[in-house]
């Protein structure tokens, strides 16, 4: 299950969900119809239950480089409401491969994905699939 900030539904068939589909060639797009949702943007995926975490892993959009995430936040919540401070930060490269972003294992019932730019300064984010990668618990 996913959530995220904005989804486009009208100029493309393109929800939260198609990130968590399995399936590479469907992809979130924030809105971008109209007047396009400013960044930052967030997905947010429930585990349905608590956890241990340890990386997440973004696919980003196989078939174009708008809205790949550049500056990147991921934080985890035991409650969906209080995330803290984020358990990882960086920036990822404008590629078509998996990224990642590791950190020190942690329980969590939800994980949010936070884009603070995307490759080439646009207002969109993408994300062909995400996941995460936890520890046997
Ligand atoms: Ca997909």
């Amino acid at each position: 299950m996913a959530y995220a900030d904005s989804q486009e539904t009208s100029g493309e068939n393109a929800p939260a969900t198609n990130a968590v589909d399995g399936n590479p060639d469907t992809i979130w797009h924030t809105k971008w119809s109209g007047t396009a949702a400013p960044m930052p943007h967030e997905i947010q995926l429930n585990l349905g239950g608590d956890h241990t975490v340890s990386c997440l892993t973004y696919l980003p959009r196989q078939n174009s480089a708008n809205g790949r995430i550049a500056k990147y936040e991921v934080y985890t919540s035991k409650d969906g409401t209080n995330w803290g401070n984020p358990v990882a930060t960086g920036t990822w490269a404008n590629t078509s491969a998996e990224q990642e972003a590791c950190f020190t294992p942690v329980s969590a019932h939800y994980v949010r994905l936070r884009a603070l730019s995307e490759v080439n300064g646009n207002p969109w984010t993408t994300a062909a699939e995400i996941n995460v990668v936890g520890l046997a618990d």
